[in-house]
């Protein structure tokens, strides 16, 4: 007789069926049931004792860090996988679960790139968030699909005592607000394609905690109305868990909906494709990649790595967007731009990585013995990479971290790498001479966790700074082409700068541009330049888009220029890293090279004789341009009880922050804030103790402004001072 077929041979099999796989996240604002629901599938699918799922109490299984367990909430995103049975048919489910605390918010943009769909949660009593605009914004960049879920509605009957009429009101009002972001983030082709409908079921609501979810046409299906949910209401205990488990199923509703309205990678990647690669589409790879072509050549991303804190082991989780991948194979990592060996090929099997031979395209999974960066490509030869991953909001906390023991400094600088591989929202600057490096990070408690894992996961003794604020240079006015000679004075080069044009920076900065130096034609780039008024020839004289900032060739017949073009950009990169004012990076600004003396002789025009002079000119173009500093600040959602409005008027006030608007509703307010990154150390503090632990604040956006002229000099003093500057460096 045949042996039953494990759970684990049932997921090997699916993963190869590619039209029975679904590659999911969940996504939301902060704290609105993402984990829950998690581990409710988790539960149902057999991969835990369903008693635990969802009951925090107990903890949730994918919480894999202790600091998880003690704030209760997700700071690392967890992979998971599971079968679920729809019409018949046998789906291999891929799932994300991602962080919603904005410090963490990076997890998203990685997860992105590995999924084809998402369940966005929205919690029925809080309603749309700033965050569910982010992670709206964060999937449709990715063209991943997003569909909804409507959680926390026992919220709505228990505490807020809504009618059946209320609750479907209230429904109404929050697919609607959905709606609206969708059509006014997607590109032009998905505004109305991925608009959801309580009709075709793209929606579900229901209690991620109690484990029950409907949609309308499962409604309509085992006969079931609003009324019945409330009647839920009025049973004991072990009654609404038996008609739950019976008449709506969290994970059947949900998971029948992720594979009925979310793509499988076929589908998927036809459209994602063209949007994240930009190879050459009618190449063999671009075929494969476009095709999920399980035959085709291997392209692998990396989305998350993990560092198993014993064996040093790098775990690269990811998705295979084409080929098969085998224990054994060389494969080429094209950023790192080396060739390393797969050890291990691991799937999960709930939350349980497991080692197999070999996986094919279309699967979420990792592998181990390569050692790349979250967004390398992985392929058998050199190929295009993939785009960049880059998030939506840049680092703006910084802190200077210590060993206490100077012996224990080596390993301070290994620890430092391994922390900005497994999070590469963290930043790192080492500094091996000193001893005094430096990690910026989302936010402060972005850094707590990171200096706490340090310290308990880690096992380093480190102690770390007052948090410093990292500022941005730019210019203010276009300056003439200001020289900047060699030291051996046989080679010049004159360079302009101005303020970078709003539309232009904008795009670079929400992705529609990307970065990078310019090898060969890019057509996407054109036309977008093009479209926001950029001629021809500018368009052909751009090399370089780096922080935020253009630069632009516009010599002519020069016929050494190719030899010395990438140590302009070096250099010109080297001054966007560290500006003239106090060393802190440029951003939004146009260079633009004018006009260039090269020595006749290779050998005199060298590194260290361009390097210097580039950074001369750039430097002297800059201080004629009216250079200054620029600071960060964040646009913060608060909503506090009405009787705390003023004293939150006051504490805005008295943090050099600007009201932005105030809207009250039904005995809340929410006010909209503009603040200094500089002025918001202990804010989450200072909120609860204003409005006795009843305020909750979000990251709405994230901006640069001129620093006030009464604050600028005094600021660079500090920077200059901090940073060891002499008066002339
Ligand atoms: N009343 C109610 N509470 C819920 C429901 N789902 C989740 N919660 C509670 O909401 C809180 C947050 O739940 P999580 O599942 O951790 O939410 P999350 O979205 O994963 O949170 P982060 O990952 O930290 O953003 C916990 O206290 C849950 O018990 C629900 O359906 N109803
Ligand atoms: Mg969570």
């Amino acid at each position: 007789m045949a042996e039953k077929e494990t759970q684990f041979q049932k997921i090997q099999r699916i993963s190869k069926i590619q039209k029975n796989i679904r590659n999911i996240a969940t996504s939301a604002h902060i704290h609105h049931g993402k984990t829950a629901m998690t581990d409710n599938l988790l539960a149902a699918s057999g991969f835990m004792a369903a008693k635990n799922a969802g009951n925090l109490e107990e903890g949730m299984t994918t919480w894999q860090h202790a600091d998880e367990q003690e704030r209760l909430m997700t700071v690392d995103a967890a992979n998971v996988s599971m079968v679920h049975d729809f019409h018949g048919e046998e789906y291999l489910i891929n799932l994300i679960d991602t962080p919603g605390h904005i410090d963490f918010s990076g997890n998203v943009t990685r997860a992105m790139r590995a999924i084809d769909g998402t369940i966005v949660l929205v919690c029925a009593s809080e309603g749309i968030m700033p965050q569910t605009e982010t992670v709206i914004k964060q999937a449709l960049r990715e063209r991943v699909k997003p569909i909804l879920f409507i959680n926390k509605v026992d919220r709505l009957i228990k505490e807020l005592k809504l009618t059946p009429e209320g609750m479907q009101e209230r429904f109404e009002k929050i697919i609607e607000e959905f709606n609206g972001l969708i059509e006014q983030i997607a590109e032009k082709d998905f505004k109305q394609k991925w608009k959801v409908s309580v009709n075709d079921g793209s929606v579900a609501f229901g209690s991620a905690r109690e484990n029950w979810a409907m949609s309308i046409p499962f409604m309509k299906k085992k006969g079931i109305t609003f009324k019945d949910i409330f009647a839920l209401y009025e049973m004991s205990e072990e009654d609404k868990k038996n008609w739950v488990w019976k008449n709506a199923p969290l994970y059947e509703v949900l998971l029948d909906m992720a594979v009925k309205h979310l793509p499988n990678p076929l589908e998927a990647q036809k459209y994602r494709i063209p949007k994240i690669w930009h190879g050459d589409l009618d190449s063999e790879m671009g075929k494969d990649l476009v095709d999920c072509n399980q035959n085709g050549k291997p392209a692998f991303v990396i989305t998350r790595i993990v560092i198993e804190p014993k064996s040093g082991k790098e775990v690269s989780a990811g998705r295979l967007f084409s080929g098969t991948l085998k224990v054994g194979d060389e494969v080429y990592l094209n950023l790192a731009k080396k060739k390393q060996k797969i050890q291990q090929i691991l799937v999960y099997n709930g939350i349980k990585p497991e080692q197999i031979e070999q996986i094919s395209a279309g699967n979420v999974l990792a592998i181990s013995g390569v050692t790349g960066e979250a967004g390398e490509t992985i392929t058998l030869e050199p190929e295009t990479p993939f785009e960049e991953l880059k998030h939506i909001f840049e680092p703006v906390i910084t802190k200077s971290i210590e060993v206490k023991k100077t012996a224990d400094l080596p390993k301070l600088v290994e620890i430092l790498k391994k922390v900005a591989k497994e999070d590469p929202s963290v930043k790192v600057q080492i500094n091996e001479e000193t001893g005094e490096s430096l990690i910026s990070g989302m936010g402060e408690l972005h850094l707590e966790i990171i200096e706490n894992r340090i310290k308990t996961e880690k096992g380093l003794d480190v102690k770390t700074s007052a948090p410093i604020i990292v500022y941005r240079e730019t210019v203010q006015k276009a300056s003439p082409a200001v020289e900047g000679r060699s030291p051996n004075k046989h080679n010049s080069f004159f360079i302009k700068v101005e303020p970078l044009d709003d539309k232009i920076y904008d795009a670079i900065k929400n992705g529609e541009i990307s970065s990078g130096r310019i090898k060969k034609k890019n057509q996407d780039m054109a036309n977008k330049l093009a479209e926001l008024g950029w001629g021809g020839d500018a368009i052909r004289n751009l090399r370089d888009i780096y922080r935020g900032n253009i630069f632009t060739d516009e010599t002519r017949g020069e016929v050494h220029i190719g030899e010395v073009i990438d140590m302009i950009l070096d250099a010109f990169e080297m001054v966007m890293d560290q500006g003239p004012l106090a060393r802190e990076p440029c951003m939004k600004m146009k260079l633009s090279l004018i006009d260039i003396k090269l020595h006749e002789d290779a050998i005199h025009r060298g590194p260290a004789q361009v390097y210097p002079a580039v950074r001369e000119s750039i430097t002297g173009a800059m201080r004629q341009a009216n250079a200054s500093l620029l600071e960060p600040l964040q646009i913060h959602l608060i909503e506090v009880p009405d009787k705390f409005t003023g004293s939150m008027t006051k504490l805005v006030g008295s943090k050099r922050g600007q009201l932005l608007e105030i809207r009250q509703e039904s005995g809340n307010s929410e006010i909209e804030a503009k603040l200094p990154v500089a002025e918001m150390i202990g804010w989450s503090n200072d909120l609860r103790s204003e409005t006795e632990g009843r305020g909750v604040s979000s990251l709405k956006d994230q901006l640069f402004e001129r620093t006030p002229m009464s604050l600028q000099d005094e600021v660079i003093r500090k920077i200059r001072q901090r940073k060891g500057l002499s008066e002339n460096q």
